[in-house]
């Protein structure tokens, strides 16, 4: 299509007129982007084809990664850059006068995600190609991703996403590979040859309609795919009620459950669930019985993998194609179908855990129903055989109990592989949460601590700390992020320190632009930026830091010779909509911002930000400006966390608890490079389980608690009255279940270090550079390489000589 910068605008020029039918000079920035991404998308096509043909032809195995989120954010600097054309087509459009920069800023974010989970299943597709690995992913094309956020007044508002509202570059509809994915009627039950047979008949059918993006790696020729479904009204149903059918088959996939760790258990979500798995399960079927005669090799030459219990239907559904499609009896099937399926843990969160009433389960999913049920018998009866009598153990451990379908326990029992997402993580699913599977399946068990793509996360979102670290180390570490290492060279370097800082410096320059922009607040460059960006949860804390930026506010006024390094803290978080106490911290933080921000004694030291919207786009302009992260979790909640990585392969330090990667994170950079404060999970977990914690006598007892929880509540915010009453009732009258009180004391004291620490701005360099130098660890190219050979037993396949058929 091109191959210089020449060839480049030519094409270039020529596509935008006649795509758009206007001349280059009337056209707008949105024409340029669509004929840029539609361009990209065709170069990438002949590639896309070759590799499902070497793939077919390798007869290499694949696997197929579902999950009912996929946050991709923009996809066109990312290609651009994987496909090693970011340069050419940068300059070629400069030399036209366009300002690659600004297409960008007209692509919408792909925001098909809640927020960790989403986010992890987009970095491992990258990794994916990047590495040359068979593997594809299986989702959802929702009409509306994540809702937007505004701020008004300091609360927080929704509006509906709108990402497709201009058509959406990355893709193709595939209408000719559409599936009939059927809903609700009745099992008919027949004897054919002296079997039993069954059929689902009555049943009101949604049509699947596929459409795939291309997930290109970089610097290689490898393009998987990432086939997302829409849900259109069948063309072959006749219904009575015409319109009714069609608005209820497009919700399906409208819009995407905003609640990040939260169980709903909404009729329309189950939909969603099935849709995306028996779509997903039944085409990869098709491709498979294309190429091979042998179903009972299935399991030799696919993988499937379910992100989290949302797609654990496809275990039951892979079960029923192999029943009631291949003919194949259950014991074989069941071999099949557990040796095919993996599953990944991502919480162990009570609340998270998906339960599915029966009454809602079995009339809109009846097939599967009896097959979850037989599914439960069997496995009931081998309880029963390995622990006789121990009623109280199986009923624990049953699929279905008290008129409920457990996902987690189906995944454990369908999958050979049960992952926890790391180790701290995996040792509770075993040691607690899961233990009672741990004894029965120990080899199914295993860790895979979670990694991020450094494409996205530095090559991509911090360009001025990627060319320092190709000027000290050259560019071999972008393919093998462990050779990040070699930075350690540099750590008496001054001159490499300097740089360091130039770039920590021109990144928050960039990002004071945006504060600036967006909110009007002044942002003192020079100052700490301290951040906490995530999903806003009682169990993430963002209530500990609010109430430390109170305390140091009362401690500047109380205390006029009061000296502490300036900090300007920064905040990112989206509430789920119906989470009413997580929408009141995100009050209290604009609260505290504007009554700091607005106070001329306290602003020369400290200023808060709420940046609203938080989003993958607004993140990759968030990490490489941070100088400390904030990953502050009641310790024994966050399975993992990946923002943290994030954050320590642009530079900042931890401020953390010993929780989910914090702990990898602190043993990767050693204790004098990390601020680790606060309980342990052992100490949590027996505080739960023993009692004995009294979060009033923390209040009662330390005045600088005293002070602010009363803060809340005294008219200290003179706008509202009542506004926080909840929230001081959680840490008092609910005795503070997430432990922020008990933790605040040493959070202030580690706090305080981070501040004198900085001062010694040398110092504070080399331990930022070490955290970088250690950060290639948890790339999820290592995570992946992990999933490949101890889970999915897939080759990259370029690297092997191609085998005839
Ligand atoms: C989600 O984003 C995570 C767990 C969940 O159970 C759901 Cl429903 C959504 C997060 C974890 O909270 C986080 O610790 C982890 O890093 C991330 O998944 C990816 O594993």
């Amino acid at each position: 299509m091109f191959s210089n910068k020449t060839e480049f605008k030519e094409v270039f020029l020529q596509r935008l007129e006649m795509t758009c039918g206007k001349s280059f000079k009337e056209s707008s920035k949105r024409d340029r982007y669509q004929t840029l991404g539609n361009m990209i998308r065709e170069y990438v096509s002949s590639n896309w084809i070759k590799t499902n043909e070497k793939y077919r032809s390798a007869k290499e195995k694949q696997v197929y990664y579902l999950s009912i989120e996929f946050l991709l954010g923009k996809l066109l600097r990312h290609n651009l850059l994987n496909l090693g054309v970011d340069q050419v087509v940068q300059e070629g459009l400069s030399e036209l006068g366009i300002n690659l920069d600004d297409l960008e800023e007209v692509e919408a974010d792909a925001a098909l995600g809640n927020g960790g989970l989403g986010r992890l299943a987009a970095c491992f597709l990258d990794s994916l190609a990047c590495l040359n690995l068979p593997g594809h992913g299986c989702g959802i094309r929702y009409k509306h991703g994540l809702f937007e956020q505004k701020i008004v007044d300091g609360y927080q508002v929704e509006l509906p996403e709108q990402w497709l509202r201009n058509g959406h570059v990355w893709e193709v509809r595939k209408a000719d590979l559409s599936i009939e994915v059927p809903f609700w009627g009745k099992v008919e039950t027949l004897e054919k040859d002296g079997r039993l047979t069954f059929r689902h008949v009555d049943a009101e059918t949604i049509t699947a309609v596929p459409y795939d993006v291309p997930v290109v790696g970089y610097n290689t020729d490898t393009v998987n795919t990432l086939r997302l479904w829409s849900a259109e009204p069948s063309p072959y149903l006749v219904h009575k009620d015409i319109m009714k059918y069609k608005r209820e088959t497009e919700a399906v996939s409208d819009f995407l459950y905003p609640d990040d760790t939260h169980d709903e258990g909404k009729i329309l979500r189950l939909k969603q669930q099935y849709f995306l798995v028996s779509a997903s399960i039944r085409s990869i079927i098709r491709a498979y019985r294309k190429q091979f005669n042998r179903i009972e090799d299935l399991h030799e030459h696919v993988g499937i993998h379910i992100n989290d219990t949302h797609p654990v239907l496809a275990i039951p559904e892979l079960m029923r194609v192999l029943l009631d499609e291949e003919n194949l009896g259950w014991e074989e099937a069941w071999h099949i179908t557990t040796q095919t399926i993996s599953y990944t843990n991502h919480t162990t969160l009570a609340e998270a855990l998906e339960k599915w009433p029966i009454r809602i389960f079995q009339p809109l999913l009846p097939r599967i129903y009896m097959i979850v049920n037989e599914i439960n018998e069997r496995f009931c009866q081998q309880l029963w055989q390995k622990y006789p009598g121990e009623w109280n153990r199986i009923e624990n451990m049953a699929i279905i109990a008290h008129d409920q379908v457990k996902m987690a326990h189906l995944a454990i029992v369908g999958s050979h592989s049960v992952n926890g997402v790391a180790e701290i993580h995996t040792e509770i699913l075993k040691k607690r949460e899961m233990n009672s599977f741990y004894q029965l399946y120990p080899e199914k068990f295993n860790n895979k601590t979670n990694g991020i793509t450094h494409r996205r996360w530095l090559l991509k979102s911090n360009p001025k700390l990627t060319n320092l670290i190709c000027e000290g180390i050259g560019d071999s570490w972008i393919s093998k992020p462990d050779q990040l290492l070699e930075l350690e060279g540099y750590q008496d370097d001054p001159a490499f320190l300097d740089q360091l800082f130039m770039v920590k410096q021109e990144n928050k320059i960039k990002l004071a632009a945006r504060i600036k922009e967006q909110t009007g607040i002044n942002v003192d460059i020079t100052s700490i930026f301290d951040i906490q960006v995530k999903r806003l949860h009682a169990y993430k804390r963002q209530l500990l830091n609010i109430l430390h930026i109170m305390y140091l506010y009362n401690r500047i006024k109380e205390d006029s010779s009061f000296t502490m390094y300036p900090r300007t803290f920064i905040f990112g978080a989206k509430a789920s909509p119906g989470y009413y106490y997580a929408k009141k911290i995100i009050k209290l933080i604009n609260s505290v911002a504007d009554k700091v921000n607005n106070d001329p004694v306290v602003r020369g030291q400290i200023r808060v930000v709420f940046l609203e919207n938080y989003r993958v786009s607004l993140a990759e302009e968030i990490f490489p400006a941070a100088d400390v992260s904030e990953q502050i979790s009641t310790a024994s909640k966050e399975a993992s966390g990946t923002g943290n990585m994030k954050f320590m392969m642009n530079g900042a330090l931890t401020v953390g608890t010993l929780d989910g990667a914090n702990i990898e994170i602190k043993e990767m950079v050693g204790d004098d490079n990390i601020f680790i404060f606060g309980l342990t999970a052992e100490e949590v977990l027996d505080y739960y389980q023993n009692g004995g914690y009294r979060s009033f006598e923390y209040y009662h007892h330390d005045k600088r608690i005293r002070t602010v929880v009363d803060q809340l509540t005294n008219g200290f915010f003179e706008d509202v009255e009542d506004e926080f009453e909840m929230i001081s009732d959680s840490l008092i009258m609910e005795n503070d279940q997430y432990f922020v009180l008990r933790d605040f004391a040493s959070y202030i004291d580690v706090q305080k270090e981070v501040g004198l620490k900085y001062k010694d701005q040398n110092q504070w360099l080399k331990m930022s550079l070490l955290n970088i130098s250690r950060s290639g660890h948890f790339s999820s190219d290592r995570t992946i390489q992990q999933y490949a050979d101890d889970i999915w037993n897939i080759r990259p396949v370029n690297k092997r000589p191609l085998t005839k058929n």
